[in-house]
């Protein structure tokens, strides 16, 4: 049976796969111990994704809904349809009436979202959404400002690091984000094993604290105070290079008088972090011969991940820490993209919603004004949205009020592999490929910013065919784009030139036109200076690049004045709302905090619908309680609890944890599929949380555009409702 190699495309990890397949089906999938970069490292969800993409309930055609019944059309119906209906809305409207939101699953192939934008870019809407102001929004915001453009994010160099400070992350489950790094377990321990400090703050005793380094609770949503007086304390300590924060930076006074008055006795009110543990923590920092501090999503999605993320970039940098081996390095993807970048004026667009006037991150808008955007009358209200590879119904806050707003739309189309919540209120669904049928690059993470453990580069060609009418989203995009009367990126010449090249293929009784994606793949490598896709091809576990260098700052950074800016007049306006925010943790310190929740086999909310990851016990989410806690509000392992906050509430069985700190309680995301197409997913028991996030422009981070899904308060009692044969009526 023939063996082919390629790597997994479901998170950063993007491990190296070994794949068996007989006639056209995938007959297992093992790690690739010989993966230049991943070593034999996989986990279930890659070595099982076949099961989740063969399920029955996989969409095969374009279908089109009536009421509760949805119908099978041809390519050629539904692209007909759905141009007439772009056509008729961007004429009697305007174009910004139809948007797009862009989900995780687009960012995990290379071709899926540059054509998605070129169908936006053609169409002449800059409503675009994504999900990046779900997760990772304020790291782009605050690096355009320090370093000049969004995508420089430095990452700790892990093989050198004497000191890791990692916040709101955990790795050993999710993988790590914004770095490449296979088998987390085992880099963290290699430090600790040669003598380096890891130390893990967060606000449960996660499964990454407990392979290594010491756990530090932190009151959910505080992490900006924690900063603060970190770099309070090291300023106190001396650790401040002078003479390298005066040759290399600007608005070092600022930030200092900011950092003044925090020192840790005063945040420990809030943060509940001891004073003698913090400085502790500061003098290994400093005493480190290479130290970072690194975080993720647990920062991000608080209520002040922007500020947190730019004072912790603050501390990297006036350390010495920023752009050295063992401190925190800049990547370097395929081109150098921040130059390439910012000479072409790429992502660093400054426009503002119609909803709100919130500023736009890398060219999109915060998903949560998207609700407000819909519902708000005006020429310019959104009538049509396209869902590409995302699941927005589950995934974004605020998500009944979402469902409203999705029910009066003319039009919403959704591009998945499977039916979600999201595809259940569409009015078409278009089948497209899974990563394992079609070509690819690595992502633009490691593929343009370098953001790898271990540089290399790997190609892959598709796995298996498409056995069906499913097409790979780049040449859907090409469709509609000619379906509705306007070329892709507003370019007549390329999209003819794109036709030229395209491939036909047999569908049923249509023949359909495909993008050649190989192709395309090989001018864009070309185009970086790099050999071509089926030379690449020909390293069927990677091709090795360079390794990092620490030149940043010498010659990389693409701010005018070649600077890090420290102080950046944007952030230090921002920065008036702390003390407020301060006074309003110590007003709430008494009530229960929610926090966010991955496991191993649940990707967001698309890996529900496979019998094995979600057998009972664990076909439902739990809401993570400590022991004080449940025996304060009277509640046993198992007993439901209802969860309210401002905007809604859940119930849902409790789980006690030793793991939780006091008030706060852990809720995974991703649940509540009752009512989707997916046979498997739709007989869990889970509830969406967010349900109980808040959406609307006055609930986002001002700056980044955020929404807040960690960290925020909410009210837990005892539920009235008996668990009855296992079941609960889930919302209450
Ligand atoms: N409360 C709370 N909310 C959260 C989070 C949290 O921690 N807590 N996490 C947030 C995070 S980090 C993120 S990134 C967002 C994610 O938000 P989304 O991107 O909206 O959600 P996903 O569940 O990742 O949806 C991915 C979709 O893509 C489909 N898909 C998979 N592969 C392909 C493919 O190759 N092509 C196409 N066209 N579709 C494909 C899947 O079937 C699924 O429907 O959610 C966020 N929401
Ligand atoms: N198995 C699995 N892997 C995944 C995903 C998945 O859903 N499942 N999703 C993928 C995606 S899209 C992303 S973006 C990445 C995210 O990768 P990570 O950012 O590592 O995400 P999490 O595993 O949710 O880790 C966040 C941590 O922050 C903690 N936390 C919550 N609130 C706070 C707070 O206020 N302060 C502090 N200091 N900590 C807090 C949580 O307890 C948790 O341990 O993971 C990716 N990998
Ligand atoms: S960790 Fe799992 S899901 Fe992530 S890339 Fe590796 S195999 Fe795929
Ligand atoms: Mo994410």
């Amino acid at each position: 049976m023939p063996v082919q190699y390629t790597f997994c495309r479901i998170c950063e990890a993007l491990c190296g796969l070994e794949i068996t397949t007989e006639n056209n089906r995938v007959i297992s999938i093992r790690p690739d111990k010989n993966n230049l970069a991943t070593q034999g490292f996989a986990c279930q969800k890659g070595l099982k994704q076949q099961h989740i993409y063969n399920s029955p309930d996989r969409l095969k055609f374009p279908m089109k809904r009536r009421g509760n019944e949805w119908e099978q059309i041809s390519w050629k119906q539904a692209l007909t349809e759905i141009g007439d209906k772009v056509q008729s809305i961007s004429k009697e409207f305007h174009p910004n009436a139809i948007a797009m939101y862009v989900g995780t699953a687009a960012g995990f192939s290379t071709l899926h979202p540059v054509f998605a934008q070129g169908f936006m870019t053609g169409l002449g809407s800059v409503n675009m959404f994504s999900s990046s102001t779900q997760d990772c929004s304020n790291k782009f915001a605050v690096s355009n400002e320090m370093y000049g453009f969004p995508f420089i994010q430095p990452f700790p160099d892990l093989a050198n690091v004497k000191c890791l400070i990692i916040v709101g992350a955990n790795p050993l489950i999710s993988k790590w984000s914004f770095l490449q790094v296979p088998d987390p377990g085992k880099k963290l321990r290699e430090i600790t094993a040669k003598g380096g400090k890891v130390y893990i703050i967060d606000p449960r005793r996660t499964e990454t604290a407990r392979v290594t380094g010491e756990h530090v609770f932190i009151r959910p949503g505080t992490d900006l105070f924690f900063y603060l007086s970190f770099l309070h304390e090291i300023i106190h300590m001396d650790g401040i290079k002078t003479a390298h924060v005066e040759k290399h930076m600007t608005g070092y006074p600022a930030i200092a008088s900011l950092a003044e008055c925090w020192p840790a006795e005063r945040t420990e009110a809030v943060t509940g972090i001891a004073p003698v543990l913090l400085k502790k923590m500061a003098a290994d920092y400093l005493a480190a011969d290479g130290a970072a501090l690194y975080c993720s999503t647990g920062v991000n999605m608080g209520k002040q991940g922007t500020l947190a993320f730019w004072i912790q970039e603050c501390i990297n940098a006036v350390t010495g820490n920023l752009d050295r081996i063992g401190g925190t390095l800049v990547g370097k993807g395929i081109i150098d993209f921040p130059k390439f970048g910012k000479r072409h004026g790429m992502l660093t667009r400054k426009i503002h919603s119609r909803v709100g006037n919130c500023p736009s991150v890398n060219d999109a808008f915060p998903g949560a004004i998207l609700a407000d955007e819909i519902l708000t009358p005006g020429i310019q209200q959104i009538r049509a949205l396209f869902v590409t590879g995302g699941n927005p119904l589950i995934t974004m806050p605020g998500s009944e009020k979402l469902k409203n707003a999705f029910e009066q739309l003319d039009l919403l189309v959704a591009l998945d592999i499977l039916p979600n919540e999201t595809v259940s209120l569409a009015h078409y669904a278009l089948p497209c490929t899974t990563p394992l049928e079609r070509p690819d690059l690595p992502f633009i993470f490691p593929l343009m910013l370098g953001l790898q453990h271990k540089p290399y580069l790997q190609a892959t060609r598709a796995i298996i065919e498409a056995t069906d009418a499913q097409r790979d989203e780049s040449s859907v995009y090409m469709d509609l784009c000619r379906y509705s009367g306007f070329p892709i990126f507003g370019s007549s010449f390329v999209q003819k030139l794109i036709s030229l090249f395209s491939g036909k293929r047999k569908i049923s009784a249509e023949i359909i036109r495909e993008v050649p994606q190989a192709g395309l793949l090989n001018i864009l490598l070309r185009i970086c200076g790099q050999s071509s896709f089926s030379r690449l091809l020909k390293h069927p576990h990677g091709k090795a690049r360079q390794g990092h260098a620490a030149d940043f700052l010498s010659s990389r950074i693409v701010t005018t004045d070649k600077k890090v800016h420290l102080a950046p007049e944007l952030l230090l306006k921002a920065s008036v709302e702390i003390d407020r925010q301060f006074l309003r943790e110590k007003t709430n310190a008494h009530k229960f905090k929610l926090i966010t929740k991955r496991s191993v086999t649940t990707h967001n909310s698309w890996t529900h619908n496979y019998e094995e990851f979600v057998k009972a016990p664990e076909d439902t989410n739990y809401l993570y309680i400590s022991p004080p806690d449940a025996a304060r509000l009277n509640l046993a392992d198992g007993d439901l609890a209802d969860v309210t906050s401002d905007t809604g509430s859940v119930r849902l069985p409790v789980r006690i944890s030793e793991d939780l700190g006091i008030l706060t309680v852990a809720l995974p995301h991703g649940w509540g599929h009752q009512h989707s197409g997916l046979n498997v997913a739709k007989k869990t028991r889970g509830v969406n949380v967010n349900i109980l996030a808040a959406d609307g422009p006055g609930n986002i981070d001002q700056v980044s555009g955020m929404s807040v899904l960690t960290g925020f308060c909410v009210d837990v009692k005892r539920s009235e409702e008996a668990l009855v044969a296992g079941s609960w009526s889930g919302k209450t």
